[in-house]
């Protein structure tokens, strides 16, 4: 039996669950050695300002100052009391006579949330230490639609005790690190405009790459429809549609498509998300009158958002099924996706793949491609292969 040889230092020191190991066994609890980092220092800077500066959407850019070298990231080993029931090992045992089971509704800062309980209770809540430093999002360690329990502390603060694993989640990569936009969610709202900003269906193609990793429905939305012409907008409507998506064409300010945007939400629990500026509050003020969420002019200079919305939020709606607003990302990196496994998540690649000459066919540059085939013929678009190859090189 190993002992644990190092002081529980939870105030001065970061842990990231690396590797794990039981060392004592007891009826619902065991000891599990976890490693862990130093965190009272900050995150080292990456080298690559303008790609950073590109990367960063307006959630990032409340991040705080950051170190220039990687120094002080040593990793060491601790131990922490987990539970049987927890197959990771890494869930803390917590009292749960004391807490009360809540959603979080609003990621505030690093450290803060709202949660709702089922009954209807709200709290405002700090998160315990342990967890902020066992996070595997970089900057929260909750985050909107988390389900959490909490240690009441006055009639309407608490403390996050502990945050239950996330079932489906949508993540983008921020940097070295993953950016969980929401999660236990069941759809994905991939909210694009028309016009200003323009059309990226690069973009489209990244979200729906990352809905099908998190285990989310993608729905897409060709918001500011008035700003195009019918015509132009069918070819995208029409390629993601015979690929199998669902297609919604809107105007949110002037009810087109909503209604049918409301029936695809009823029940589900959607997270808005695409470029600042495309119209995601606009939508949710459509789909649920009199929310009142801020929205603002893009910019007539450059053509893009303002960066509106500050903060991942669930919003209830009247007929059932809650939405998830969120601030705009400028790019969709993706996260915990190789580039080999990219062609999996292109859903018309498949059936192409398994007639490439080679059994291991990127379908860059190798010969006897099908794939490549497949989009000199017509059969896929070329619009999603230059997606694929961006992705694929990770452009
Ligand atoms: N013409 C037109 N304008 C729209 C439409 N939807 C939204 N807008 C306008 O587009 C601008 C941006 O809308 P927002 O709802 O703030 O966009 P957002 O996606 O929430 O932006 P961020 O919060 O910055 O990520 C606002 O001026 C809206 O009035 C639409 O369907 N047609
Ligand atoms: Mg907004
Ligand atoms: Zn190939």
């Amino acid at each position: 039996m190993r002992v644990c040889r190092f002081r529980f230092e939870l105030a001065e020191l970061e842990f990231v669950v690396a590797s794990h190991r039981v060392v004592m066994a007891k009826k619902r609890a065991k000891k599990v050695r976890v490693a862990f980092r130093k965190n009272r220092e900050k995150r080292p800077r990456s080298q690559n300002f303008t790609r950073d500066a590109q990367e960063e959407s307006a959630v990032d850019q409340q991040g705080a100052g950051e170190r220039i070298t990687g120094k002080g990231q040593l990793t060491r080993y601790r131990t922490i009391i987990s539970t049987d029931d927890d197959p990771a090992g890494v869930q803390r045992r917590i009292d749960e006579e004391s807490c009360v089971a809540a959603r979080v509704i609003r990621a505030v800062g690093a450290n803060r949330c709202d949660v709702l309980t089922d009954p209807g209770v709200s709290y405002s809540c700090t998160v315990r230490r342990v967890l902020r430093t066992m996070a595997r999002d970089a900057r929260n360690a909750v985050v909107a639609g988390d389900r959490v329990m909490v240690l009441p502390t006055t009639e309407n603060e608490g403390v996050i005790e502990r945050i239950e694993p996330r079932q489906r989640v949508l993540s983008r990569g921020s940097g070295r690190f993953e950016h969980i936009i929401a999660a236990n969610i069941d759809q994905l709202a991939i909210v694009t405009s028309a016009a200003s900003p323009p059309l990226k269906p690069g973009l489209i193609d990244r979200f729906l790459v990352s809905a099908a990793r998190g285990g989310v429905r993608p729905i897409i939305c060709i918001n500011k429809s008035d700003l195009a012409e019918p015509r132009q907008l069918r070819a995208i409507h029409e390629l993601y549609t015979n690929l199998g998506y669902e297609v919604i064409e809107t105007v949110a300010v002037n009810e087109v498509g909503i209604e049918e945007l409301r029936g695809q939400l009823i029940g589900k629990e959607t997270v808005f998300a695409g470029q600042s500026g495309v119209g995601k509050s606009s939508l949710l003020n459509a789909v649920q009158p009199g929310l009142g969420l801020r929205t603002s002019r893009v910019s007539d200079d450059s053509g893009k958002g303002r960066h509106t919305t500050r903060l991942t939020e669930m919003i209830p709606i009247d007929r059932g099924g809650w939405v998830i607003d969120t601030p705009g990302v400028r790019q969709m990196s993706l996260w915990d996706v190789s580039p080999e496994e990219i062609e999996a998540y292109f859903i018309e690649f498949p059936p192409y793949v398994a007639d490439c000459h080679f059994p291991d066919c990127t379908h860059t540059h190798e010969t006897g491609c099908r794939v490549k085939a497949a989009v000199a013929e017509g059969h896929i678009s070329p619009l999603r292969y230059e997606s694929y190859l961006r992705m694929f090189h990770n452009d």
